[in-house]
């Protein structure tokens, strides 16, 4: 199969890359179209959330339109291992990083990036992955995040303060997505739940999640801890509970974790 070239629009900024995208896409956008920003004003996290966006971070989207209906999740585990990848060729070996499930990048268990996927208008299959990295983003910006389960940082800060070309980090990771996204169409989810979970050192710790949702699981409601143990072959995850029961998840957010 012949890959797809990505499309390139700059901006210096836009309230959210997404939503730009949207509006390159009602005007006949194609395949493989990318908005990137040097900041934005309005940016853009999963259930109604924020993504705090100021300059000195990387803030892109990308259309794909798939031969196929995909599964939009699939997409967020993809995009997690472009990332994943991208950040592990920059920073020291010692640094541990992971995805983690379902949307994020962890260095040293710290958020560094994050992934909103969205379907989009009336193209059957059509999505956009809109990717969010902290690169040389200050711990003041950072502050109101420190204090979330995961905490957050940047390249920045893993580097000891060094400054960091956006641009080229920007050209690694898009390579990395198109590339991904050419194998996921070629070999299917297969290929993408295999090297995610060889960029999760999450797997076979114990978790804690919590499902919007799920209700009254070991005694908290949407709360439940237990093994995680990968993720299946249509990216849920896999988590062993405390009544040695295999339960598989489609939706939530894992709040903590026992290295
Ligand atoms: C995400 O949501 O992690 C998805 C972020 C996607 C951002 C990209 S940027 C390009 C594209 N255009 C957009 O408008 N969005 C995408 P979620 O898992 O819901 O995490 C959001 C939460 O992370 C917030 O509620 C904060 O607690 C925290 N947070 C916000 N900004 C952060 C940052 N810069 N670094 C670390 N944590 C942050």
């Amino acid at each position: 199969m012949q890959g797809l070239t990505p499309k390139i629009y700059r901006h210096e900024s836009v309230n959210s890359t997404n939503a730009k995208l949207k509006e390159f896409i009602r005007k006949g956008a194609s395949s493989g179209t990318v908005v990137v920003a040097e900041s934005q004003t309005e940016g853009r996290g999963r259930m109604g959330r924020t993504w705090h966006s100021p300059s000195g971070g990387l803030y892109f989207s990308v259309y794909f339109v798939p031969k196929n209906a995909k599964r939009l999740t699939d997409f967020s585990l993809l995009a997690g291992v472009a990332v994943a990848q991208t950040i592990k060729s920059l920073l020291p070996k010692a640094k541990e990083i992971s995805v983690k499930w379902p949307n994020d990048c962890l260095v040293d268990w710290k958020k560094i990036a994050g992934v909103l996927c969205e379907t989009v208008g009336d193209t059957p299959h059509a999505v956009i992955i809109g990717i969010g990295v902290n690169i040389n983003t200050t711990k003041r910006e950072l502050e109101p995040f420190l204090k979330n389960p995961f905490s957050a940082t940047s390249v920045a800060l893993e580097e000891a303060g060094e400054n960091h070309s956006i641009e080229s980090l920007f050209d690694t990771m898009l390579t990395k997505l198109f590339e991904l996204y050419r194998i996921y169409e070629e070999q299917g989810f297969a290929t993408i739940k295999r090297l995610w979970e060889l960029n999760c050192l999450m797997i076979g710790k114990k978790i804690e999640l919590c499902e919007p949702g799920h209700q009254e699981t070991d005694g908290v409601r949407g709360k439940v801890t237990g093994t995680f143990l990968g993720i299946d072959d249509s990216g849920a995850l896999l988590l062993l509970n405390q009544k040695n029961e295999k339960k598989s998840y489609v939706s939530g957010e894992i709040t903590c974790f026992w290295p």
